[in-house]
C-alpha cells in the first residue's frame, strides 16, 4: 500500500519542476546572446530587480488582461491538481482489490478530484478567458470594477489551499515526524484529505470528526464569494461597459453567454454559501439543520442540489459559447441560428434551476413532485439540442479547415451529443433508479465536464494564443494533441457507460474481478487523456518563447470570410502600433455562406484508372473506419439499454453461411461498415441527392439504415420499437458524418498538395 500523500506531493513536485525548468531553458535559448562572456554584478543586479518588479506588477495588477492570465493559470495548475488525482483513481482501479491506496484514500481521492475540478479548475479557467477577450469582444477599455476584479481572483487562492489543506498538512507532518516524535506533531497526524464525496451529503458530512472538513466548508464559502463578486463584474460589465455599435442584438455569443453564466452564479452560489453555513454549524455548534430531528438529511440535498444543478450549466454555457464563436471561424461559415442560440442560452439558465431534484429520484420524495421534475429534466434536453443542430448546421456545405480548434470543436459535439442523451435517460426515473450510483452516470457527466468543457478551453487556448502571445503554437503537435484527448475520452467514458449499464457501483475501491478487463480500458484511456494535457502544457510553454512570430494582423485569414471579429481588430491596431505592420488584405474574400458548389469528383482531376482505383480504396477504408468507430457508439448505447439484441448479429453470420454467432456477426459487420459500403458511397456519391458530401453522407447512411433496421429487428414493439429505429438512424448519421467528413478531409489535403500548399 503506497503513501497517498507523499506519492501526491511527489507528483506535484515533478510536475512544478518539470514546468519551472522547461520555461527556463526555453527563456534561456530564445535570447540571442552567447557571446562566451562571463555574467556582471550588474547584469545580476538588473535580473533581479526586473523579477522583483514583475513580482509586484502580478500582485497588484487591476488590468482584465493580466487579471484574465493569472485566472488561467491558476485554473490550469489547480487542474493539474486535479488531474494527478484522477491518474491516482484510475491507478487503483487497475485492479479489482484495494492494493495500491487504502478504501479510504480512494474515497479521499475521488472527493478532491471533484471538487478540485468542479470549483477550481473549470470555473476560474472560465473567467480568466471572459475576463480577456470579454472586453475586447465588445469595445470595452476594462472590466467595470477593475479593483473589485483583482479582489475576486484573489480570494481564490486561499479558498484553494483551505480546501485542500489536508494533503499539505498530511506531507508536512510526514516530513516532521522524520525529525519529531508523533506526540508534538499530533495535529500534523491527525489531519487528512476529506473523504465524504464532492456532494458533501449530511449525516455523513456533519458525523465525521475530520477537522479538515470544516477548513474545506470554510475554503468553499471563500470560493463561492469570489465567484458571486465576479459574476456581478461581468453582468455590470456586458450591461454598462458596451462599446459603440454592440446592442443587444449583436452582442458576440461568447459574451451572451457569460452573462447568463453570471446570472446563474448570481443566484445559486449565495445558496450554496447558506448551506455551507448551516453545515458548519451543525458540525460545531450543535445545531440541528440536517439531524433527522431538524430538516433531515433530505434537506441538505435540497440545498446542495439546488446550488449543484445551476452550477453544472455554469461550468458548461461558457464552453457552449466559445463552441459557436471559435466553430464557425473554421468552417468559414456565420454562426446558423445567432438567436435561437441565444434563447436557447437564456432557456438553459431559467430552466437549470428547475430541474434539481433529478438528483433525487432515489430519495423518498414524493412521487408526484419526482414525476414533475422529471418533465422539467426531459424538457431541458430541448434547449441542448437546439444548440447541437445549430453547430451541425453550422459546419454544413463549410469549407472546413482541419485545425486543432476544429478537432476540438468536432469532438466536443460529439461528447456532448453522447453526453447530453445519456443524461436525457437519466431524466426518467425508472432507468435513474436502476443505474443512479453506477459508472453509467460517471460516464454521463464525464462525456461533458471532460468531453465539451476541456476541449473548448483548450481549443480557445490554440485559437487566441497568436492573440494573446504573438507567436504560433506547434500546429502539427497541438492537431496530434486534439486527436489523443478525443481519442482518449471516447475511451475512457463510453467504457464507463458500458460497465455502468452492466450494473457496476461507483465510487468503490474493490469492484468485481469479472470488470478487470475494461476497467484496465478506462484507465489507459484516462492515461491518454493525462498525456495529452502535459502535451498541451509542453506546447504552451515552448512556443511562448520558440513560437514563430506573428507576421500578419489577420493570423487565422478571417477576413475573406467576413468573420474578422473585434478582438483581431484590437489585435490588429496594436500590431500595426506597436510593430508598424501594414494590416493584411486577404486576396479572396467570399460570402459567409457559401453559394451552391458545382458537384465534382471526390478527389477532383482526373488520373488513370488504377490511381483512381487505389485512391478511392484507401479513402474508403479510411472514412469507413472512422465512421464506424463513431456508429458503435450508438449502437452500444442502443444495446446496453437493451433495443438492439446483439443476437441479431448472429443472423448475419448465418446469412452468409457461417455458424450463427453473435462475434462473427459483428466483426462481418465491421468489415462490411469499412469497406463495402463506403466504396459504394464514393461509386455513388455524385449521383446521390444533396449538393455537398455532408447532405450526401446523411442521405447515403439514412437509405443504408433501412437496410439494417430490416436485417437487425427482433420483434420489438412500441417504446422498445421507437428507440430502436431512432437508434439505428441515428448512428448511421454518426457514421454517415464520420464517412464525409474523413473524405472532406482527405480532399482538401489532396488538393492542398497538389496546390503545394502547407497549412496555416
Ligand atoms: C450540461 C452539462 C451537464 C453536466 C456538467 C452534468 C453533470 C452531472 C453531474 C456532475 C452529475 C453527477 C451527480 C452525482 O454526483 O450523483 C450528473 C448527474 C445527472 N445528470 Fe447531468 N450533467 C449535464 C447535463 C445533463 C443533461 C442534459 C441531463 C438531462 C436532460 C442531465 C441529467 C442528469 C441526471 C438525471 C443526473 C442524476 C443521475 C443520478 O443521480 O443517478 N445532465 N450530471
Ligand atoms: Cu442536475
Amino acid at each position: 500500500m503506497l503513501n497517498r500523500a507523499i506519492v501526491e506531493g511527489s507528483a506535484l513536485a515533478v510536475l512544478a519542476l518539470a514546468v519551472g525548468l522547461v520555461w527556463v531553458r526555453e527563456r534561456r535559448a530564445a535570447r540571442p546572446e552567447s557571446d562566451g562572456g562571463y555574467t556582471t554584478r550588474e547584469e545580476i543586479e538588473f535580473e533581479i530587480g526586473r523579477v522583483q518588479s514583475e513580482v509586484y506588477r502580478w500582485l497588484t495588477t487591476t488590468d482584465h488582461r493580466d487579471i484574465g492570465l493569472l485566472y488561467i493559470f491558476f485554473g490550469t495548475a489547480a487542474g493539474l491538481w486535479g488531474g494527478v488525482d484522477a491518474m491516482m483513481l484510475r491507478t487503483e482501479l487497475l485492479t479489482p482489490p484495494a492494493d495500491i491506496w487504502t478504501p479510504e484514500t480512494y474515497n479521499a481521492l475521488f472527493t478532491t478530484h471533484g471538487l478540485t475540478m468542479l470549483i477550481f479548475f473549470v470555473l476560474p479557467v472560465f473567467f480568466g478567458i471572459g475576463n480577456y477577450v470579454l472586453p475586447l469582444l465588445i469595445g470595452a477599455d476594462d472590466m467595470a470594477f477593475p479593483r473589485v476584479n483583482a479582489v475576486g481572483f484573489w480570494l481564490l487562492p486561499p479558498a484553494l489551499i483551505l480546501v485542500r489543506m489536508g494533503l499539505l498538512i498530511q506531507v508536512l507532518g510526514q516530513v516532521l515526524n522524520l525529525m519529531l516524535p508523533a506526540e508534538a506533531i499530533r495535529f500534523f497526524l491527525t489531519m487528512r484529505e476529506v473523504s465524504v464525496g464532492w456532494t458533501l451529503y449530511a449525516p455523513l458530512s456533519v458525523q465525521q470528526p475530520n477537522p479538515q472538513i470544516d477548513l474545506l466548508l470554510l475554503g468553499l464559502h471563500l470560493s463561492g464569494i469570489a465567484t458571486t463578486v465576479g459574476a456581478i463584474n461581468f453582468i455590470t460589465t456586458v450591461v454598462y461597459e458596451r462599446g459603440e455599435g454592440v446592442t443587444w442584438a449583436n452582442l458576440d455569443i461568447f459574451s451572451w453567454n457569460m452573462v447568463v453564466t453570471s446570472g446563474i452564479a448570481l443566484f445559486a452560489f449565495p445558496l450554496l454559501g447558506s448551506a455551507l453555513v448551516m453545515l458548519l454549524l451543525d458540525r460545531n455548534l450543535g445545531t440541528a439543520f440536517f439531524a433527522t430531528e431538524g430538516g433531515g438529511a433530505i434537506l441538505w440535498q435540497h440545498l446542495f442540489w439546488f446550488w449543484g444543478h445551476p452550477e453544472v450549466y455554469i461550468l458548461f454555457l461558457p464552453a457552449t459559447g466559445l463552441m459557436s464563436l471559435i466553430l464557425p471561424k473554421f468552417v468559414g461559415r456565420k454562426l446558423f441560428g445567432y438567436q435561437f442560440i441565444v434563447y436557447s442560452t437564456l432557456g438553459l439558465g431559467v430552466l437549470s434551476f428547475g430541474v434539481w431534484a433529478h438528483h433525487m429520484f432515489t430519495t423518498s420524495a414524493d412521487p408526484r413532485v419526482k414525476l414533475s421534475f422529471m418533465a422539467v429534466s426531459i424538457a431541458i434536453a430541448v434547449p441542448s439540442a437546439i444548440k447541437v443542430f445549430n453547430w451541425i448546421t453550422t459546419m454544413w456545405e463549410g469549407d472546413i479547415r482541419l485545425t486543432a480548434p476544429f478537432i476540438l470543436c468536432a469532438g466536443g459535439i460529439g461528447t456532448f451529443i453522447v453526453g447530453g442523451v445519456t443524461g436525457v435517460f437519466l431524466a426518467v426515473i425508472p432507468i435513474d433508479i436502476l443505474y443512479h450510483g453506477t459508472y453509467y452516470v460517471v460516464g454521463h457527466f464525464h462525456l461533458i465536464v471532460v468531453g465539451i468543457i476541456p476541449f473548448l478551453m483548450i481549443a480557445a487556448s490554440y485559437y487566441w494564443y497568436p492573440l494573446i502571445t504573438g507567436r504560433w503554437y506547434d500546429t502539427r503537435l497541438a492537431r496530434f494533441q486534439s486527436l489523443l484527448i478525443v481519442f482518449g475520452s471516447f475511451v475512457t467514458f463510453m467504457t464507463l457507460l458500458v460497465i455502468g449499464g452492466l450494473g457496476l457501483p461507483r465510487r468503490q475501491a474493490i469492484y468485481p474481478p469479472e470488470y478487470q478487463f475494461a476497467q484496465q480500458i478506462a484507465t489507459v484511456g484516462g492515461y491518454v487523456i493525462g498525456l495529452s494535457a502535459l502535451l498541451w502544457l509542453y506546447n504552451m510553454l515552448v512556443s511562448y518563447w520558440r513560437g514563430t512570430p506573428v507576421t500578419t494582423t489577420d493570423p487565422w485569414g478571417l477576413k475573406a470570410t467576413n468573420q474578422f471579429t473585434r478582438e483581431w481588430q484590437w489585435f490588429e491596431r496594436r500590431m500595426v502600433e506597436k510593430y508598424d505592420v501594414e494590416p493584411t488584405e486577404p486576396e479572396t474574400t467570399r460570402r459567409s455562406y457559401a453559394p451552391e458548389g458545382e458537384p465534382t469528383g471526390l478527389a477532383g482531376g482526373v488520373g488513370t484508372v488504377a490511381q483512381t482505383v487505389s485512391r478511392n480504396a484507401w479513402m474508403a477504408a479510411a472514412g469507413g473506419f472512422v465512421g464506424t468507430v463513431l456508429m458503435s457508439g450508438g449502437l452500444g448505447t442502443a444495446i446496453l439499454i437493451g433495443v438492439l439484441d446483439p443476437v441479431s448479429f448472429g443472423e448475419i453470420a448465418e446469412l452468409v453461411g457461417l455458424p450463427a454467432s453473435p462475434a462473427l456477426g459483428a466483426v462481418l459487420f465491421l468489415v462490411g461498415g469499412t469497406v463495402t459500403w463506403p466504396l459504394l458511397f464514393l461509386a455513388f456519391s455524385e449521383y446521390l441527392p444533396g449538393r455537398l458530401l455532408f447532405e450526401t453522407g446523411l442521405v447515403f447512411a439514412t437509405l443504408i439504415s433501412s437496410g439494417f433496421a430490416i436485417a437487425f429487428y427482433t420483434g420489438q414493439s412500441g417504446l422498445a420499437f421507437v428507440g430502436y429505429l431512432t437508434f439505428v438512424v441515428v448512428s448511421h448519421w454518426a457514421y454517415g458524418i464520420g464517412l464525409t467528413v474523413t473524405f472532406q478531409y482527405l480532399k482538401s489535403d489532396e488538393a492542398l498538395r497538389n496546390r503545394g500548399g502547407s497549412d496555416g
